[in-house]
């Protein structure tokens, strides 16, 4: 258990190389512009700033050549603070970021012998391969990549953790995917709870499923949240916006679920390009969503549980 004050580091990965809009690069600084690091630490949870990481070798140019130079320093500045017993919230930066922070993440867990699971909240599944993607860019890869998928040159440091099991994957607020990949994600039974499901269900049901299951196996929880999971009308500052995503109510009742199961043990914040948003609103909402996830709450106690609310 990670007791009352988590220890917190903060890595800043400003990676736009996965992606073919330019901005996200200004997304860490942006962040801590937005005070993510105040406001953690006002929850009274010790916060250590990492910097920017700096990729292994030259990652100039796009593609997964330079992928893969951040792909090998992010997993050591992640595994590393794991293993130093601090929770690492790894700020982007594109979603090929995630190919660092879970590689990280997996070398950690496979020491330990944990299991390891993966909640991604995002509009897409990135799921595709290089043979599926219809854009060739990264960051709509990174999952296919981890979860062992053919196709991908040498990303991982050697020698590599087993693949990612895609039953351990799950989506949620999956609104945009491509032929190939939604193909891909049946094949491999990844997890989906898709917009039509949150609209049907709301998001406590099929979050409360996914954390039951979560605890009852022990797991690791890992969040990858990207931005784009929110509707644009609360962050408009992400380089594809998608129509039809979460409210600011249910990302706030996912934030204090999450907080509230104490099983949150790392933790990626993507894709905020800071050039597109207007006037810092994308990056305080997620610092306010952030904050939600590590214990900031209305009142000071946790939500009752519904059989406890008086009905009649
Ligand atoms: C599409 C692709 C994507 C953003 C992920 C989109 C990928 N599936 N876009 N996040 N913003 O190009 O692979
Ligand atoms: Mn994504
Ligand atoms: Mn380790
Ligand atoms: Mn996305």
């Amino acid at each position: 258990n990670l007791g009352d004050g988590y220890r917190l580091a903060l890595i800043g990965a400003p990676i736009e190389v996965g992606t073919s809009e330019p901005g996200a690069v200004m997304g860490p600084a942006a962040l801590r512009t937005a005070g993510l690091g105040r406001a953690l630490a006002d929850l009274g949870h010790a916060v250590v700033d990492h910097g920017d990481v700096v990729p292994d070798g030259p990652a100039g140019a796009r593609g997964l050549d330079a992928v893969a130079a951040w792909t090998r320093a992010l997993s050591r500045v992640v595994e590393g603070v794991l293993d130093g017993g601090a929770l690492p919230l790894t700020a982007g930066g594109d979603h090929s970021l995630s190919l660092g922070s879970i590689d990280g993440v997996m070398r950690h867990c496979a020491r330990q012998g944990r299991p390891l699971f993966v909640l991604w909240l995002d509009a897409h599944a990135d799921f595709n391969t290089p043979e599926t993607s219809p854009s060739g860019n990264v960051h709509g890869m990174p999952l296919a990549a981890l979860c062992g998928e053919a196709g991908f040159p040498q990303l991982f440091a050697e020698p590599a953790p087993p693949a990612l099991a895609p039953t351990d994957v799950h989506l949620f607020g999956l609104r945009s995917i491509d032929a190939g990949e939604r193909a891909l994600v049946a094949a491999r039974r990844v997890g989906v709870t898709d917009m039509r499901t949150i609209d049907e269900f709301g998001v406590i049901a099929p979050l409360r499923q996914i954390l039951e299951r979560v605890a009852a196996r022990g797991a690791h929880l890992h969040v990858s949240f990207d931005i784009d999971f929110l509707d644009p009308s609360i962050a408009p500052g992400v380089g594809t916006t998608v129509p039809g995503g979460a409210t600011f109510r249910e990302a706030h009742l996912i934030m204090e679920m999450l907080h509230d199961s104490g099983l949150v043990r790392s933790l990626d914040i993507v894709e905020l390009n800071p050039f597109l948003d207007e006037r810092g609103r994308s990056a305080r909402v997620l610092v306010e969503l952030a904050a939600s996830l590590f214990g900031r709450r209305i009142l000071d106690r946790p939500t009752a549980p519904i059989a406890a609310v008086p009905s009649d």
